[in-house]
């Protein structure tokens, strides 16, 4: 793909701003698509501003598909909140079309465009600082979960096949490590090794959905606490973003991927590793505030396996950063040559140390199931 800038202006004629656009730049943390925040300048009133995002051509194949998801969830969820009485304008997200009345824009490069209002008022973390912030967000991501809970899944599409199938990321892992087409795999043997000796343990969840332990419910499925806006009055939860991978999926993997990013105080790419540690603290103020927000939607069977979501989320997504940097960081944006290999370092660190307190992770969970 062309780097975005170079269709960007072709791109902000095909919409509608229903102002002058005074500027775009680049915007968030985001490692797969390429994001834009589009200031515009209304007369006689203050700046207007807009997410335009181009979606992630190594990560969809199918844009068409993904954005008849997200019309179809925003659209749901917006009812959803209204009926509650909630505000949908900041409460659930809306795609705003392109002047040719199409779901998004495709440029004349390929590239798939979409644009979205900018959720004013609210704040995008990176780090969960206080276990009350996280808390929220444990909410959110909770209460997400209740709203879609009758949702129709069979009509949506799957934006990326077996996403969170770990036992087919761990496949994809395998060849990547035999083809070593970098040469690189040298230069990770403890980590490759990390990996092959939890090999088992990718099947866990999917063993235990196949004996109709775990059900299918619609899930997020990328549920870092940078893909939630927090109100940035009152810390609470507003709206929850990044709607690429909403698909059918298992519970938890929409509990396990927000611990995997959030339970801990350093970056995802942190190099002083000694700095990487699971906080229990933030561990039980996520679970109770996910449970409370999910209001009771959850089964017996599914809260009881909440730290195995935690485990291999986490466990195939330093899977995922390792394989991408084996196969020459095809998948997730990069800013140093290392960058990928430093992510997955990271989530191995976390692996360790869910395996090192699991006894207390049991109980934690227990403590709130029985709530
Ligand atoms: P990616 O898939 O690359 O992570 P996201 O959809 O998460 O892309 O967007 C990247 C960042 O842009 C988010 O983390 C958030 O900071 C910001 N963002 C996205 N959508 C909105 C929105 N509607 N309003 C305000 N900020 C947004
Ligand atoms: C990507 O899109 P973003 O940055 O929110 C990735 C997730 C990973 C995450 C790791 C579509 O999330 O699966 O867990 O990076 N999203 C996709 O930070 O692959
Ligand atoms: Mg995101």
């Amino acid at each position: 793909m062309v780097p975005a800038e170079q269709t960007l202006s072709e791109v902000l004629d095909a919409f509608d701003f229903g102002a002058p656009v005074v500027g775009a730049i680049r915007y968030g943390h985001g490692h797969i698509n390429d994001t834009f925040v589009v200031h515009t300048q209304p007369e006689n009133c203050c700046c207007r501003r807009f997410i335009l995002q181009r979606m992630s051509a190594a990560a969809f194949k199918r844009p068409d598909q993904l954005m008849e998801n997200i019309i179809g969830v925003t659209e749901y969820l917006g009812r959803q909140v209204a009926g509650r009485g909630g505000d949908r304008s900041r409460e659930a997200m809306e795609v705003l079309r392109p002047k040719n009345g199409q779901p998004y824009y495709t440029d004349s490069q390929g590239g798939a465009w979409r644009l979205y209002p900018f959720v004013e008022h609210t704040v995008c973390y990176q780090t969960a600082d206080t276990p009350e912030l996280f808390a929220a967000s444990g909410r959110a991501f909770g209460r997400f979960q209740q709203l879609l809970r009758d949702y129709p899944a069979q009509t949506l599409h799957e934006t990326i096949p077996n996403f969170h199938n770990t036992e087919d990321r761990l496949n994809k892992f395998k060849a990547a490590v035999e083809a070593d087409q970098l040469g690189r795999a040298a230069g990770c043997q403890p980590e490759i090794d990390f990996v092959l000796a939890r090999q088992a343990d990718c099947s866990v969840a999917l063993d235990a959905m196949r004996a109709g332990k775990l059900p299918l419910r619609v899930t997020h499925n990328d549920t870092k606490l940078n893909n939630v806006l927090m109100d940035e009055e009152s810390g609470e939860g507003v709206c929850i973003i990044d709607l690429d991978t909403v698909m059918p999926g298992l519970v938890l993997y929409d509990f396990g991927d927000s611990i995997r990013f959030g339970a801990n105080h350093s970056a995802e790419d942190e190099t002083d590793l000694s700095k990487v540690n699971l906080d229990l603290d933030l561990f039980a103020a996520y679970t109770a505030a996910f449970l409370e927000g999910a209001g009771g939607s959850l089964t017996g069977e599914e809260i009881a396996c909440l730290p195995w979501g935690a485990k291999l989320m986490t466990l195939e997504c330093g899977m995922r950063f390792l394989t991408d940097y084996l196969e020459g960081d095809v998948y997730f944006h990069i800013a140093r040559e290392t960058h990928n290999l430093d992510r997955c370092r990271t989530q191995f660190k976390l692996v360790a140390d869910m395996e090192a307190h699991w006894s207390e992770l049991e109980r934690i969970v227990n403590q709130y199931r029985s709530k």
